[in-house]
């Protein structure tokens, strides 16, 4: 798999503003946010999309989604709500291919998405 800008930030090779992280999953704002809590939740192995994840990636992606809904929990918005988006490929809207789960909050969420 080629290096991304993702395993950048986890190498610390370009800087992110880090708002969560344990052994497994990293947290960062995203650059470009699409609501007043955007933030991206990366594991620290490389998975390229959803669509190259195997049954041997079960627990890193249940700790993936875990770690967003902690976030969320700690910082007091789980209960107003918030959105987890996972793109993939290139109909998903997927550009960065390290998958990643977007958490958005901090305002009313719309459906369908664009
Ligand atoms: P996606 O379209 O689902 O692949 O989302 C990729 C997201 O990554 C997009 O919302 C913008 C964000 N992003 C891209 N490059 C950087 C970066 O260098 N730093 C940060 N913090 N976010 C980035």
């Amino acid at each position: 798999m080629t290096d991304t800008i993702f395993a950048k930030i986890i190498r610390r090779d370009i800087p992110a503003n880090i708002v969560f992280e344990n052994g497994d999953v990293l947290g960062f704002v995203d650059l470009n946010p699409q609501a007043p809590v955007h933030v991206l939740f990366i594991p620290k192995r490389a998975i390229a999309t959803l669509d190259d994840a195997a049954p041997a990636d079960a627990e890193l992606l249940g700790k993936l989604l875990l770690a967003a809904a902690e976030y969320a929990r700690e910082q007091g918005f789980a209960k107003d709500g918030y959105r987890t988006v996972i793109n993939t490929n290139s109909h998903g809207g997927q550009t960065v291919y390290h998958i990643h789960v977007h958490l958005l909050a901090g305002r009313q969420m719309t459906w369908p998405p664009g």
